[in-house]
């Protein structure tokens, strides 16, 4: 069995267990719901660093957390974010626990601990750079945007699988890839690790994508070091802070859950972690049947990250035509001060530069990595535009920049 067969089959099962507890929209006196930013429930980390566990609870009236040990229930901790660390090598299994007013919800987590955490050097798993290393991303391991107006058109991927292989050609031909509304993703990886260089401009890599002036539509960008070895996406990500990381109205573990619709050419239902709902609108520019992912089995499927203060708004009434505006920086298809900075390197336009220096922890502080192995564009605003529809992040190229 492949990567991704065994991916796509623990994303099957999160998203039955998605469907399970969270089909009850809209009602009020709905449980609470848990989302991990694992899929899988299965975390990695080194013996002797510290991985940060932040699960996104939902619908919580007066929330309590409880860490336990899944096999005894020894208590660990009662914050909404533990932070685990193991002296030993193992598999450690974890549940997590929300008692609120309206119910209750529990996770289980399995926590996979490689040995020489602390003895080995960070750099254990390294990939160097060689002759024959090519500066593109050279491959998909993930595409999961949410419902929009360019998801399915053109294409028809029956399984997480053939939306990976999709995402993964259409990036090798410089097309866009369009993530749909908040949330969705799309993760890649290279030949080599892309190292935090030090000196010049500080940029490290670039994700290209087809802003331009009043046509923002900000990707949050994720970065992660393969710090098991293992060649996938399994270990910890960390946000790339932009210039909206300390405005109050940014907002980290939001979450937004989209409803399967029960027919052809209906809007798309949504509710997010505030309890807002709003609906992601068909249109007649965009014919294909629906906009939700076809090859997601689940009624409904949740998507949590970063979201930004919307920008976006109508300029002229008739007829009607809307800006959306632009942040300063640090975000992909975003017309910021950091577009087109490195149009030598990269020899064509819309590439954003980003620096690994700016990697956070969940609490915001500097991640200190020295390299990275994979990068994850998820956008990073709930909005729509009127007619001209939901904001939704491109991407149509990543590129290490040395
Ligand atoms: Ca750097
Ligand atoms: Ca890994
Ligand atoms: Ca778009
Ligand atoms: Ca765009």
């Amino acid at each position: 069995m492949n990567t991704r067969s065994i991916k796509t089959m623990l994303m099957a099962a999160s998203f039955l267990a998605a469907a399970c507890g969270e089909d009850t929209h809209a009602d009020p006196t709905a449980p609470p719901a848990i989302a991990l930013d694992s899929e899988s429930g299965i975390y990695s980390v080194k013996a002797g660093r510290t991985l940060r566990l932040a699960p996104v609870v939902t619908r919580a009236v007066n929330p309590s957390y409880r860490w336990t040990t899944t096999a005894d229930g020894t208590e660990l901790g009662r914050t909404a974010v533990y932070e685990f660390t193991a002296a030993d090598a193992g598999q450690y299994y974890l549940t997590f626990t929300v008692a609120a007013d309206n119910g209750t919800a529990a996770k289980d987590l399995r926590i996979d601990v490689a040995a020489g955490g602390c003895t080995a050097p960070e750099s254990a798993y390294y990939r160097p750079k060689t002759a024959a290393s090519a500066a593109a991303c050279n491959r998909v391991y993930e595409f999961l945007p949410a419902p929009g107006q360019f998801v399915n058109e053109g294409y028809a991927a029956a399984t997480a699988d053939e939306a990976a292989a999709y995402a993964e050609s259409r990036l090798a031909a410089g097309a866009y890839v369009s993530l749909g509304g908040f949330g969705g993703y799309v993760t890649v990886g290279f030949d080599h690790s892309i190292d935090n260089a030090t000196g010049g401009d500080g940029y490290d890599f670039a994700v290209r994508g087809n802003a331009f002036e009043g046509s923002s539509e900000p990707g949050i960008v994720w970065v992660m070091q393969d710090a098991d070895g293992d060649g996938l996406p399994n270990d910890t990500w960390y946000e790339l802070k932009g210039s909206e990381a300390g405005n109050a109205a940014t907002r980290r573990q939001y979450a937004v859950t989209y409803y399967r619709p029960a027919g052809n050419r209906q809007h798309v239902a949504w509710t997010d972690s505030d309890g807002n709902a709003g609906t992601v609108d068909v249109n007649n520019y965009h014919t294909q049947p629906s906009y939700y992912p076809q090859w997601v089995a689940a009624g409904s499927y949740t998507l949590h990250g970063t979201a930004l203060a919307p920008r976006n708004e109508p300029v002229t009434v008739n007829p009607e035509y809307w800006l959306n505006r632009a942040y300063d920086w640090g975000y992909a298809d975003n017309f910021g001060a950091d577009l087109d900075l490195h149009l030598a390197a990269t020899g064509v336009g819309g590439y954003t530069g980003f620096k690994i220096e700016n990697a956070v922890n969940p609490d915001g502080s500097p991640a200190a990595l020295l390299y990275i192995d994979f990068v994850k564009v998820q956008t990073g605003v709930n909005a729509k535009s009127g007619w001209m529809g939901e904001l939704s992040t491109e991407v149509m190229g990543v590129m290490d920049l040395k």
